[in-house]
């Protein structure tokens, strides 16, 4: 995909190379051709390891509407939200993902919760399904690299599996895992960051209500590359605090290392709190471009502290968020 590179770094894509509908149409022609064999089986296969980009693709997953955590901001289109992403075990351009994650296998899947908890256990899908009330929770997710979105995810709070697994008093954060299988995820063979993806909570933060088991989003299961079949989301952080395809939580006494802050510690703070009073080392972030709303030329929004969820503040009082950034 073609990028234009602003002067601070922030990739702009135009928005005419997201994939069209036309686009996806001809993959399904392409499709039916190789069924009658007019086209050859590896071409098949590169093409049915791309994952669909349309909605009605997933199966279903219903969430009741929880409106008191729910966004007015009118909801970035579904084949936005699934084609533009960050998720570099599968490679890191915007479209990677997309192109690139129908490798994963999403089933069988096991999350293992450890370390310092009195009921260790390893759930698979079905039991993560059922531990608690799917809600639809319509969050604002404002990535660091200055770009925002409005997705309607679907799960339930992180403290339902808090209270679950009874943390000793000893567990003082939460780490989370992603997989990291090169047989199914292409990028992990790079070294652009240190796999597993690992990213890490307070454990009051990760108590908190907002934050998000996410099993789906737009009433389906989610799309690989916004990172099937788990997730977490976590709506007043920056994006990359929210892991994808989690098979491990841990709780743990001390503060945990997470990959961004392993691969530029100046710049990926462990808090990395959505916080416009407080640049990123290389560009501002008092404002944001709403992935959809507008093109290359930029209509910017404000970024709001917290990104708008003040709720999270009594978590920090006290704290220097300029020092823990
Ligand atoms: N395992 C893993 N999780 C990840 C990432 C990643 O590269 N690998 N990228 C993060 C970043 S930078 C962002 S902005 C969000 C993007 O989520 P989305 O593609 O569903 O919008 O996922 C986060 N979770
Ligand atoms: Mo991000």
């Amino acid at each position: 995909m073609l990028i234009k590179r602003s002067p601070n770094g922030i990739e702009l894509p135009f928005s005419s190379e997201i994939t069209p509908r036309a686009v996806f149409e001809a993959r399904r022609s392409f499709i039916k051709q190789a069924a009658i064999g007019a086209v050859s089986s590896a071409a098949l296969l590169e093409m049915m390891n791309r994952e669909a980009f349309a909605q009605g693709t997933h199966p279903k997953l219903a969430g009741k509407l929880n409106p008191a955590y729910s966004a007015l901001d009118k909801q970035t289109a579904y084949k936005d939200a699934t084609t533009y992403n960050n998720f570099y075990e599968f490679g890191t351009d915007k479209s990677d993902p997309a192109q690139n994650a129908g490798t994963l296998r999403t089933r069988p899947w096991t999350v293992t919760i450890e370390g310092e908890v009195n009921k260790p256990m390893t759930l698979d899908l079905d039991a993560l399904l059922k531990l608690a009330p799917l809600e639809e929770r319509v969050y604002r997710l404002r990535c660091v690299e200055g770009w925002s979105m409005v997705i309607p995810w679907i799960g339930y709070s992180f403290s339902e599996i808090i209270k679950k697994v009874e943390p000793t008093g000893n567990a003082k954060y939460v780490e989370f895992i992603s997989l990291a299988d090169n047989k199914q995820m292409p990028g992990v063979s790079s070294r652009v960051l240190h796999w597993p993806y690992t990213e890490g909570l307070r454990i009051d933060e990760a108590n908190h209500p907002l934050a998000l088991l996410t099993l789906g989003m737009y009433g389906e299961t989610l799309p690989n590359q916004n990172g099937a079949p788990v997730r977490m989301v976590l709506p007043w952080k920056y994006g990359f605090k929210s892991a994808k395809s989690i098979v491990k939580i841990r709780f743990v006494k001390d503060q945990p290392r997470t990959s961004w802050n392993l691969s530029a510690p100046s710049e990926y703070g462990f808090y990395s709190n959505v916080n416009p009073n407080v640049d990123h080392p290389r560009w501002s972030q008092a404002s944001e471009r709403r992935i959809g709303e507008d093109g290359f030329l930029a209509r910017k929004r404000k970024t709001l502290m917290y990104n708008g969820y003040n709720d999270v503040a009594s978590l920090y009082t006290g704290m220097d968020l300029k020092k823990f950034f």
